[in-house]
Order: C-alpha cells, then sequence, then structure tokens
C-alpha cells in the first residue's frame, strides 16, 4: 500500500502541480478544469478514467456541462501519496498542461 507524502515531499510535489491546491479539512488535493464545452469535458473524463483505470487509482470527480471538479486522495493510505501527483500530472498532460 502506498503512504502518505511526508511534509518535504508533499511540497515539492505541490509546487510542481500550481493549478491544484489542498482541501481544507481534509488530506487531498483538487483542481478545476473548465473545458469550451460539454464534449470537451466529457473527451477530458475520458481519456482520465484510462488512465485512472491502468493506474488502479481513481478520483473522486463530478462534472457540470464544461466544468469537472476534480479530488484526488488514495483512500487506502487516509492521505495523498505518489499515486495522487502521478495522476494529477496526467490529467494535467492531458490538458496539455
Ligand atoms: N483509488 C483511490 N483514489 N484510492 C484508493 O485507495 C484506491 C483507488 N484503491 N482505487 C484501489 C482502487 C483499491 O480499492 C483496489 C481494490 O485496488
Amino acid at each position: 500500500m502506498p503512504s502518505k507524502l511526508d511534509p518535504v515531499e508533499r511540497t515539492v510535489a505541490l509546487s510542481a502541480l500550481p493549478q491544484w491546491s489542498e482541501v481544507a479539512g481534509r488530506d487531498a488535493i483538487a483542481r478545476r478544469f473548465v473545458f469550451r464545452n460539454f464534449s470537451e469535458a466529457w473527451g477530458f473524463m475520458s481519456r482520465a478514467a484510462l488512465v485512472a483505470e491502468r493506474m488502479d487509482h481513481h478520483p473522486e470527480w463530478s462534472n457540470v456541462y464544461k466544468t469537472v471538479e476534480v479530488t484526488l486522495s488514495t483512500h487506502d493510505a487516509g492521505g495523498v501519496t505518489h499515486l495522487d501527483i502521478s495522476l494529477a500530472k496526467a490529467m494535467d498532460a492531458i490538458v496539455g498542461e
């Protein structure tokens, strides 16, 4: 089972993810993705879902029209692990960031 990042690892990892923020009151990171329309939002979710399945690491997310809200946390570890950082980077890469 992956272990939670220690404070130094976490700071370093999050500095490479400027679009992601810490979730208040919970050990998790979050980002809002806003697309031009629903089709692009759904396309992003489809691609991200394939990555998540391959990683066996899954996002908490919701979609309203062209907006996708994502929260990442490793449930088994009770907090942010390298798996969340990897999935966040993969999601950023899908949108070209
Ligand atoms: N996703 C996330 N975000 N956290 C987990 O702890 C987790 C997961 N565990 N996806 C995986 C699946 C586990 O439940 C399966 C059995 O491998």
